[in-house]
């Protein structure tokens, strides 16, 4: 009876989902959250702490928490799992060299007990660049064919433009309609 309480309480928008956006520092997640809510390229700078901002997709509410990811904040990223339904990873596509670091900081991430239940969205940011890695090209330097514990996707986007986003919010909203 709780189950289809909460189903319905999902369905009918009543209950906002968390959602935190991490990556490594000028990945691109601050445009991306704002974007995502205003459909527009803001100005940023770099994040110290966190924003958060509340977004509908067709009556489904996320809450969505973009973290801050420069190096001496990354420690603090787990304060914000708990509850997290969505995490949604930013890389900047054209950031060859710190790809391997990402790859550490996602899979520690995924260890960690808070996320066992989280799905991940992967966006591969800054497709506008030109040699910037194609999402197959990021997804396989990731490993993430190795993540079996959670389902994950993979999306090219640009934060610029708004190109691969509502596809990503599509996706986002199919998985917690479908937990
Ligand atoms: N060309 C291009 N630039 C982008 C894109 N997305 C973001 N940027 C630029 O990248 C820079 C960093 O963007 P932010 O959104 O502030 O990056 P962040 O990941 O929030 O960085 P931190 O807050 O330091 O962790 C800014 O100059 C953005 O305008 C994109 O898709 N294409
Ligand atoms: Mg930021």
């Amino acid at each position: 009876m709780g189950i289809l309480f909460a189903k319905l309480m999902t369905v009918f928008g009543d209950r906002e989902h968390k959602v935190i956006i991490v990556g490594l520092d000028n990945a691109g997640k601050t445009t991306i959250l704002y974007q995502f809510l205003t459909k527009e390229a803001v100005h940023t700078s770099p994040t110290i702490g966190s924003n958060v901002e509340e977004i509908s997709v067709r009556k489904t509410r996320f809450l969505v928490w973009d973290i801050g990811g420069q190096e001496s904040l990354r420690a603090s990223w787990n304060s914000y799992y708990c509850n997290t339904e969505i995490v949604i990873l930013v890389v900047d596509s054209t950031d060859r060299e710190r790809l391997t670091l990402t790859k550490e900081e996602l899979h520690r991430m995924l260890a960690h007990e808070d996320l066992q239940n989280a799905s991940v969205l992967v966006l591969a940011n800054k497709q506008d660049m030109k040699d910037s890695m194609t999402a197959a090209e990021i997804s396989q330097c990731l490993t993430l064919s190795s993540i079996t514990g959670h389902s994950w996707h993979v999306q090219a986007c640009c934060a610029l433009t708004g190109e691969g986003l509502p596809a990503s919010l599509d996706w986002m909203r199919s998985r917690v309609l479908a937990s």
